[in-house]
């Protein structure tokens, strides 16, 4: 059995797939970011970055303690070979998938996280900021739809975790402005991995991206903002004031 911690954003769904993709029971533990649900000092114990996702595996593949992990790309892998699912065996198709997932959670999505915060969130509109993340993001975009042009799935024929990593936030980036009828491979690619029964059950009711999460003009109450940008979140990492 393997505890999900889990908000309903594009990041808490990689794993919702995951896991359904692969068949492990799981027990959904939901949190809600916006009433600061992961900034307890018990989540601390679970992830000392106070972000979702995170998985805690009650039956660890080299046994012993509960063992949890967090950071949604060392949690896919962490699956990938506990299952032995979803990475492909053939070592130059591995390296792709990997590069694929990195640049995933190295470049596309905190990009796409700055381009939210500062088109969504930020207080007062900074043009500069808009449009440098923006832009990079748009970029971004291209790269991916320049791959699915090359290939059915990123790593070549097979589906895997960088896909899973990938397609989640492919629907928020229409949130932000990116006009995604300009990218015709990504589309393909995305209306099959929706198709899958596995993704459809990952991102069932209890998963599915909230409303209030996906607002363009999304106004936070001042203890909803110092919750996930602000000093509540900010003290919740011991040691800072
Ligand atoms: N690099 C992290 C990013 C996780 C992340 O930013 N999660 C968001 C939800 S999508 C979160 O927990 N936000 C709450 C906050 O920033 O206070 C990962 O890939 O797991």
């Amino acid at each position: 059995m393997i505890d999900l911690h889990f908000s309903a954003t594009p990041n808490g769904q990689k794993i919702s797939i995951a896991l359904e993709e692969m068949g492990l029971d799981y027990r959904l533990i939901s949190y809600d970011i916006f009433e600061g649900d992961h900034l307890t000092p018990e989540f601390d114990r679970i992830n000392p970055n106070h972000k979702l996702p995170a998985i805690v595996d009650h039956d660890p593949p080299f046994g012993g303690e509960p063992h949890a992990v967090f950071e949604s790309g060392a949690i896919l892998q962490y699956l990938a070979d506990k299952t032995g699912m979803l990475l492909p065996d053939d070592p130059r198709a591995r390296s792709v998938a990997l590069q694929w997932l990195t640049w995933q959670v190295a470049g596309l999505g905190p990009m796409g996280g700055q381009a939210s915060h500062f088109r969504r969130y930020a207080p007062e509109p900074i043009p500069y900021a808009i449009e440098r993340y923006s832009r990079e993001l748009d970029r971004l975009m291209q790269v991916l739809e320049n791959r699915l042009g090359q290939a059915e799935y990123l790593a070549g024929a097979e589906f895997s975790i960088a896909d899973i990593a990938i397609w989640p936030g492919r629907s928020a980036a229409g949130v932000v402005g990116i006009d995604l009828a300009r990218f015709p491979n990504t589309h393909r690619w995305y209306q099959a991995i929706a198709a899958r029964p596995a993704v459809q059950r990952g991102r069932s009711a209890d998963k599915a991206f909230p409303d209030k999460y996906m607002q363009l003009n999304a106004r936070l109450s001042s203890a909803q903002w110092s919750n996930m940008f602000g000093d509540r979140m900010h003290s919740a990492v011991p040691g800072r004031p």
